[in-house]
């Protein structure tokens, strides 16, 4: 008897024992910190060419601008444009109002306007003109000498060019596509965000497709220009394909009934071939979607005559329908204005003048040509 009692109560302590022991591991086991797993989780890549549209610019910049109105933007700006065109203006007076309008004269002012970078072709053609009509009207009034002159930049500048900007698409289906293209640096993003303003200030809706694909920095900075205004921006991963970035930009401006789509493109250099052409089929597979309405052409006016090398090839890549001269309120020469629009066939449609949001002016011969010579007296 005694015997099982002792048993009984070694078996009631084995039993508390093993419960004790299940207790105590199970309550560790739950409290124990979770082991981070050995291995990474696989991250699917999105598949190329699969469509993947952005969403708008996160809305850090939750205040909307009301972008400046672009009437008598030229006039505004004009003190910029004087400033450094100055040299031009008050050379050819100077010289016009001399007591002998001898051939050395003539040759002094053809000289100033191929230092202004007006190119020798329109020089040419200027000087002539000038002079035949000085001679013929036998004139040395002042007055009427600038009137002369401002004639003749004018006429070299053909006023009846058509500068407006195509905001309509020449298919009349579908948004109007507006390509933005130039060397680096040229001021291709900063054109795309100010002509964004112009368009909106003219109640048209905007999206801008960020095909500079080569530097995510290009795609912020053009989400920075439109979140100001409020215009979407399409865009992708830095390297992504830069056609199919325009074509998601288009075809999300189709969805959603846009006006304009503006596609801003990565700098290149003409020597690089395989660049150009990539720009080449940036435009074919837009045009997948239907025509592009515009081309413009975006230089940087202090280049000079260089710019104008780079530009030819680029006219040779995608049509240009447009000059926009950005920096023309630096160290630029007026003449420029007159050497781009003659050898590249292109009327100048836009000029920059300034890093301010709208110092992106539309051009207009009669303002420019009273600013480079009239800016010589302000
Ligand atoms: N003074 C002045 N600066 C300008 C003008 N237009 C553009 N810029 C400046 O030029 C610089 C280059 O402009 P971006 O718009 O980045 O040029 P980009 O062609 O897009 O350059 P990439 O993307 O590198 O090819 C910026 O600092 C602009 O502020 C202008 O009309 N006047
Ligand atoms: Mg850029």
């Amino acid at each position: 008897m005694d015997n099982l009692w002792i048993w009984v109560v070694a078996a009631v302590v084995a039993i508390a024992l093993v419960v004790g022991v299940v207790v105590a591991v199970r309550s560790r086991s739950k409290s124990a910190p979770v082991e981070a797993p050995t291995e990474e989780p696989q991250v699917e890549a999105p598949k190329q060419g699969e469509p993947k549209i952005a969403e708008p610019a996160a809305p850090a910049a939750p205040a909307i601008e009301t972008p400046e109105p672009v009437a008598g933007r030229l006039v505004r700006l004009r003190s910029r444009l004087a400033r450094s065109n100055n040299a031009l203006g008050k050379g050819l007076l100077a010289l016009l109002a001399s007591d002998r309008l001898d051939d050395d004269v003539w040759d002094e002012v053809e000289e100033t306007l191929l230092t202004a970078d007006v190119g020798m072709a329109d020089t040419t053609a200027v000087v002539e003109r000038l002079r035949e009509r000085v001679k013929v009207l036998g004139t040395r009034d002042p007055e009427e000498l600038r009137s002369l002159l401002k004639a003749e930049l004018s006429a070299v500048l053909d006023p009846g060019l058509d500068r407006s900007i195509a905001t309509a698409s020449p298919s009349g289906e579908g948004p109007a596509v507006i390509l933005m293209v130039g060397v680096n640096g040229s001021g291709k993003t900063t054109t795309c965000g100010r002509v964004a303003r112009v368009l909106i200030a003219e109640d048209k809706t905007v999206i801008m497709g960020a095909a500079d694909t080569f530097r995510a920095a290009a795609a912020e900075q053009l989400e920075t220009w439109g979140a100001r205004v409020g215009a979407r921006v399409v865009r992708r991963g830095e390297g992504a394909d830069p056609a199919s970035v325009a074509f998601d930009a288009v075809k999300a401006g189709a969805d959603e009934g846009a006006d304009v789509v503006l596609v801003d493109t990565a700098g290149r250099l003409q020597n690089k071939a395989g660049l150009m052409d990539e720009l080449g089929k940036v435009k074919r597979v837009v045009e997948k979607q239907g025509p592009v309405a515009e081309t413009l052409l975006v230089l940087d006016a202090t280049t000079g005559q260089n710019g104008l090398q780079q530009a030819k090839v680029f006219g040779e890549v995608v049509q240009v329908t447009g000059i926009v001269l950005t920096k023309l309120d630096g160290s630029a020469k007026g003449g420029i204005v007159i050497a781009v629009q003659r050898q590249l066939g292109v009327p100048v449609k836009l000029v920059g003048l300034g890093e301010g949001p709208d110092d992106l002016a539309p051009f207009e011969v009669g303002a420019f040509v009273d600013a480079i010579v009239d800016g010589a007296e302000s």
